[in-house]
């Protein structure tokens, strides 16, 4: 006879049994603690703070319990990031729920390995002794600006980072996040980059200890070289976790803005109106893994909507298509506004 346990497992929905059938991350209690902390001082605080939870950069699929190897994805966390800023900028509390290691608003501007910090820096020694650090004259107007708004971010107690790395922290974390959010009921909203993935290892199919490339005799590696070895590895799907975030753990009321990538331009506009069919949300924010710094499309109720940056700004823009949340919030320019000017 099966466990109790199992049973239920078995009998219940894909996001249950998922919860049920997988170990909690260790970071999950501190990381909880730290939003309820967070979300109740917002909701105190007055009764038009709105609070954003904005998931940014890509989920890792770990092939080991003891993780040497793990499937990746290409998301650096620029859309995260950046649409974070904006929504501080609006008003909103961020709480920024990212990949280890991305990027993070304002240090973004100078964190990428294509905009190293040190190439803004400058040291005033004269004749060969050494000076004090200071930032270069001509990247002292934008770095000034930036580091305003990350002090007043900081003061203000906007802003909250919380890091992920597996795909399984980011759903039992999301799942968290979410239900303390619901006091919030209509402030609250949910802004969905995060590149997740859609298939994992289950933990009772998980090897523990690293892959071994060459066979095994009595525990022992053979020292006799193997021809090449194949590593066949199956992956189960992760439940549709947007269902469940829909219409059970975020409060009624809240927004909820998802992502969909494609690579397929044929496939991009019927993926994104299926996610907003099936899963009930109100926005859903479709973009090409090619063209995704300049163009993107809006889904919703209202029907379908392009956004681009106009083709003369494409070439010497990083991230033209920067400033999403203001056309969210209606508010922003038919021309998106670049922060990062080259
Ligand atoms: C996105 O589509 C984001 O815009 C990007 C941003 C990951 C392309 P970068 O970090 O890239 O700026 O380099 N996110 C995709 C979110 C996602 O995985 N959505 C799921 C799906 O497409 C549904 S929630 O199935």
């Amino acid at each position: 006879m099966l466990p109790r346990n199992s049973l239920l497992a078995r009998d219940a929905d894909p996001a249950t049994q998922y919860f049920s059938s997988n170990p909690a991350p260790k970071s999950l209690q501190s990381h909880t603690t730290l939003a309820r902390e967070f979300i109740n001082y917002h909701h105190g605080v007055s009764p038009d703070r709105r609070l954003v939870l904005v998931t940014s950069g890509g989920t890792t699929v770990p092939l080991e319990n003891q993780t040497v190897r793990f499937i990746d994805n290409f998301s650096a966390g620029t859309r995260g990031a950046t649409s974070a800023e904006y929504f501080l900028q609006e008003g909103y509390a961020v709480i920024f729920f990212h990949r280890q290691f991305s990027l993070l608003p304002y240090s973004r501007h100078y964190s990428h390995s294509t905009n190293c910090f040190l190439d803004f820096m400058d040291e005033d020694g004269l004749e060969g002794k050494p000076g004090s650090v200071v930032v270069r004259k001509e990247y002292q107007e934008k770095m000034n600006y930036v580091l305003q708004q990350y002090h007043s971010a900081k003061k203000n107690r906007m802003l909250l980072l919380l890091p992920f790395t597996t795909v399984t922290e980011y759903l039992f974390e999301l799942r968290s996040l979410a239900t303390l959010m619901q006091p919030l009921g209509n402030r609250a909203m949910f802004y969905l980059a995060a590149a997740v993935s859609d298939f994992f290892i289950p933990r009772d199919k998980m090897e523990e200890h690293k892959i071994q490339s060459s066979e095994q005799s009595n525990g022992n590696i053979t020292d006799q070289p193997t021809a090449g070895k194949q590593l066949v590895i199956n992956l189960d799907p992760v439940p549709k976790f947007l269902s469940t975030l829909v219409s059970a753990w975020a409060p009624s009321g809240s927004m909820i803005v998802s992502f969909k990538l494609e690579t397929d331009p044929d496939l991009l506009l019927s993926k994104a109106q299926q996610s907003l069919h099936r899963y009930h949300h109100d926005l859903v924010i479709g973009n090409l893994l090619a063209t995704r710094k300049w163009e993107v499309v809006f889904i919703s109720k209202e029907g379908e909507k392009w956004i681009r940056v106009p083709k003369a700004r494409r070439s010497k823009s990083f991230s033209g298509l920067e400033n999403l949340v203001g056309k969210i919030e209606g508010k922003a320019e038919d021309t998106p506004v670049d922060l990062d000017g080259g």
